[in-house]
Parts: C-alpha cells; sequence; structure tokens
C-alpha cells in the first residue's frame, strides 16, 4: 500500500540525493498519501504565545559584540502535550533573536552539535561571501565556523537558517530558522510602538505525529501552523497599537493572513526595512523568507473580545485559525505612525538587463538548469546597476498548489520590484524587499545594484524544496 512514508521512501530510492521527494510522484499518489497521514489533532489556542529569547552576547567590545550558538536536537512541546524532537539554534524554536545595532558588528561562532551538515545564511544580511553561508561552505558535524556581520545597512528584521546543499529545507523545516533584528537611530527616533509592544510573528508550518514526532514533509501534510514555535497560540494584548514584525519561516508553502472580522493595518516595513510611508492594508501574501512589518491598533477592540489573525490560503481541510490577540483592556498608548517613515535608496536604472525562468516540470530549474556550485551563471561587477526579469513559467491555475508557486530570493543585495505581470508592483511588492512571490504565470522586473563586496553570492527560489533540488544560481561579483 502506498502510504504517506512509503511514498517518501520510494521517491528518495528513485530521485538522485536529496531530491524533494514529493516532486516526481503523480498526482494521484499524492492524494492518496495526504488521506492517509497519522498527525497529530490540530487545536487552536491551548498555548501563550511565547517570545523567543533573545541572544546575550558573551563578549561585547566597543565595535562588536561576540556571540556562541551551538545547533543540536532539542526535544520541545510544540503541540499541546506532546515532546518533539527538532533541530535548533541554541535549544529554542524559533532560535534566539540576534539583536544588532548598525555600526556594530556581530561575530558569531556556530557550533554544528548536529548530526548533518550545515550552513548559516544570514537571509536580507550585506555581508561578505565567506560570511554568507555559501550551500558548499558547510560546518561538519563537532566543527565551528565563525561568521562575521558588519551591519553596515538599514534597520531591518532580517533571519538566520540553514543553507547547507540538498539539506536546507529538512534543516530549516526541522527548526533551523532565528531571527536577526538590526536597528538604527534613525528608526529608534520615530515614535513607533516600541519594547514590549514590538513583537516578532514568526509563523510557519509544521507536521507533528500522534505520538509527537516532528517530521520533514510536503506543506500539504503539514497541517499543525506555528507562531513563535507554539500551535496556533494565543496572545494577549492591550487596547493600544502593537508593531508586529511577521517573519514566515515556512519552508514550502505561501500564507494569506487578514485578521477575521476585515481588520485594517498599517503596512510600515518590508524586507529591507521601513517603507518610505506607511501603507493601509487588509489582507497580504507572505511567501517563506519574506518579512511584513505592520502596526495593528487593538484600540478599536473593547476588553476581553478577541480577534483571530487567520490564513486564507490554508489547504483543503486544514484550519484557518493562526494566532488569537486576547484584548484585556485600554492602555497609555503614546505611538503613532508618521506619515514618513524613512527615505529609500533611489532606484537604480538599468545598465544591464537579465532573464531568470523558474520552472518545475521536469526538474525544479532556473533558466533550464540545476544549480551547480562550479557554474557561475552570472558574472557581475561591483557597482553594477541591473534590471532581472524573473518569471514563473508554469501556466495560471485555479486551484492553489504549493508546488508551482515559486519565489526569488537574492543574496548580497535587496531589489525593488519595478512592476509585476506588465503593470505597477503589486501591494506585496512595497519597499526594499529580497524576496518576492511569483504566482503560477507571473514575471516580475527587479531592480538592484549590485554592491559592497565581491565574490560568489546566490539567487534562488525561497520555497526551499525547489532550491535544495536546484532551483539556484551562482553570481560572481567581480571587482571592477
Ligand atoms: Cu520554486
Amino acid at each position: 500500500m502506498l502510504n504517506r512514508r512509503n511514498l517518501l521512501k520510494a521517491a528518495a530510492g528513485a530521485g538522485a540525493v536529496g531530491l524533494f521527494p514529493w516532486e516526481r510522484v503523480t498526482a494521484a499518489a499524492s492524494e492518496s498519501a495526504v488521506a492517509m497521514g497519522d498527525a497529530a489533532p490540530t487545536t487552536p489556542f491551548a498555548h501563550a504565545m511565547p517570545l523567543p529569547p533573545v541572544l546575550r552576547p558573551s563578549v561585547s567590545t566597543p565595535t562588536a559584540d561576540v556571540y556562541r550558538l551551538r545547533m543540536a536536537e532539542s526535544s520541545l512541546e510544540i503541540v499541546k502535550g506532546l515532546r518533539s524532537t527538532v533541530r535548533t539554534y541554541g535549544g529554542s524554536l524559533p532560535g534566539p533573536t540576534i539583536k544588532a545595532v548598525r555600526g556594530r558588528k556581530a561575530i558569531v561562532h556556530q557550533t554544528n552539535g548536529l548530526a548533518v551538515d550545515t550552513a548559516v545564511h544570514l537571509h536580507g544580511g550585506h555581508v561578505r561571501s565567506e560570511d554568507d553561508g555559501l550551500p558548499m561552505d558547510t560546518i561538519a558535524p563537532g566543527a565551528t565556523r565563525t561568521y562575521t556581520y558588519p551591519n553596515q545597512q538599514r534597520a531591518a528584521l532580517l533571519w538566520y537558517h540553514d543553507h547547507a546543499h540538498h539539506l536546507e529545507a529538512e534543516n530549516v523545516h526541522m527548526g533551523l530558522h532565528g531571527q536577526y533584528l538590526i536597528t538604527d537611530e534613525q528608526e529608534r527616533r520615530l515614535p513607533l510602538p516600541k519594547g514590549r509592544y514590538d513583537v516578532p510573528l514568526v509563523i510557519r508550518d509544521a507536521r507533528v505525529e500522534a505520538d509527537g514526532a516532528f517530521v520533514y514533509t510536503r506543506p500539504s501534510d503539514c497541517p499543525h501552523l506555528l507562531v513563535n514555535g507554539k500551535e496556533r497560540p494565543y496572545f494577549t494584548v492591550e487596547a493600544r497599537k502593537y508593531r508586529l514584525r511577521v517573519l514566515s519561516a515556512c519552508v514550502n508553502r505561501y500564507l494569506g493572513l487578514r485578521f477575521a472580522d476585515g481588520a485594517e493595518f498599517t503596512q510600515i516595513g518590508a524586507d529591507g526595512g521601513l517603507l518610505d510611508a506607511p501603507v493601509t492594508r487588509d489582507s497580504m501574501t507572505v511567501m517563506g523568507g519574506e518579512r511584513v512589518d505592520i502596526v495593528v491598533d487593538f484600540s478599536r477592540y473593547r476588553a476581553g473580545s478577541s480577534v483571530v489573525l487567520e490564513n486564507t490560503l490554508a489547504g483543503g481541510g486544514e484550519r484557518t485559525e493562526v494566532l488569537r490577540f486576547d484584548v484585556v483592556g485600554a492602555a497609555e498608548d503614546p505611538s503613532s505612525v508618521p506619515s514618513l517613515l524613512s527615505t529609500l535608496p533611489p532606484v537604480p536604472r538599468a545598465d544591464v538587463e537579465r532573464e531568470f525562468v523558474l520552472r518545475t516540470y521536469p526538474q525544479m530549474t532556473i533558466n533550464d538548469k540545476l544549480y551547480d556550485p562550479a557554474r557561475v551563471d552570472v558574472r557581475t561587477t561591483l557597482g553594477s546597476n541591473e534590471v532581472w526579469t524573473v518569471t514563473n513559467a508554469e501556466p495560471p491555475i485555479a486551484r492553489p498548489d504549493f508546488h508551482v508557486w515559486h519565489s526569488f530570493h537574492t543574496h548580497l543585495v535587496p531589489f525593488r520590484v519595478l512592476d509585476r505581470n506588465g503593470r505597477g508592483p503589486g501591494p506585496d511588492d512595497a519597499g526594499l524587499k529580497d524576496t518576492v512571490t511569483l504566482a503560477p504565470g507571473e514575471t516580475v522586473r527587479l531592480a538592484m545594484t549590485w554592491s559592497g563586496y565581491a565574490g560568489t553570492y546566490l539567487y534562488h527560489c525561497h520555497q526551499l524544496g525547489h532550491s535544495s533540488s536546484g532551483q539556484m544560481g551562482r553570481i560572481d561579483v567581480v571587482a571592477p
């Protein structure tokens, strides 16, 4: 009989090492596998939402903070009442938050206490190639590697996660992800909600079996949605404004987030930090790797009431609840959202144009090539202003299918989305981005300047099951 586990075994046996195991199964086999799961029941709002711990430096010098993290297996309660073994940075899921200040270096010693190779990538980081966590630049079990992050970039929520070739999807899914928050003086001067009113929401899917086993499998078999490492929790808020930093750490799915009552919120930032001006929204689509910085005013609710954040893109049969906010009463609120948030760098005008086509069939490719770390796909020079046209070649389909959605992520530098499908940027494209969503059939044009450091970097789909299967390219930046 073809149940889910046998299917994975069969697919793993049939494919090359590390292939996203369900890429080659037929739709019919997929359906039967989905129907035969034995996941733990999903029970929303059984946990209070925790805040990820903040990592303390082991040493601070006048110019740098030094951190130590150890990757290891940890036993954690993710679904109420069950223990699950996950892969963690520093024993928590998500990993501890590194709080960096612009202009001060962070030096992170990462020790691999796991049985698999790892590589730590700082997503959104403007860093040297040797600190980028390239797929072949791995940390063997038992070894330690030191990453230096200059923090010479705007304030933004970044995240660190695994990037070892063929293993990144499994390693991130199993827990190797954490937040990295850069602040700066310009942002600190703004009257935005601060301190305990500035809250990270790290959202990701998972599958926890009835016995607590935490398994890596495809998104349609992952019924548990976690916020800060707990399944569909609740969070107690005062009736005032909160800044919520949404990070999707989903490996292979995208989220459609809205409040169940349709309430509006204010977007103030994106992947690369604050927008120039706030935008009022009532929903957003968030792909794995993307960050959306929003301000929500809970003073519209009376004390004792609740509002649920829901996922409008939940799969068939999945629960839609993500997180319940319980409002406990009025509070003083000196915060506000200014009409001018930041000055974005000017949009580069293209000296060089390039095209990238992402395909799902017959393999996960970019420009019909699987990733080869020895092959240079793009060679550019420091200071080059470029416009990249990126297309998801799969035809538009009515039924959501995580498999044929893609995204596009650049290492080293962020970009601006110039247009989407020939029209102005979409509502999810505002500000400085480093990851964009590509629904089947969509084309985006991205403008960026390759700056800062010469060396080898990457661009790839951030559905990590796809990049693990080869949907990734190498860009070498050389001095002019
Ligand atoms: Cu993809």
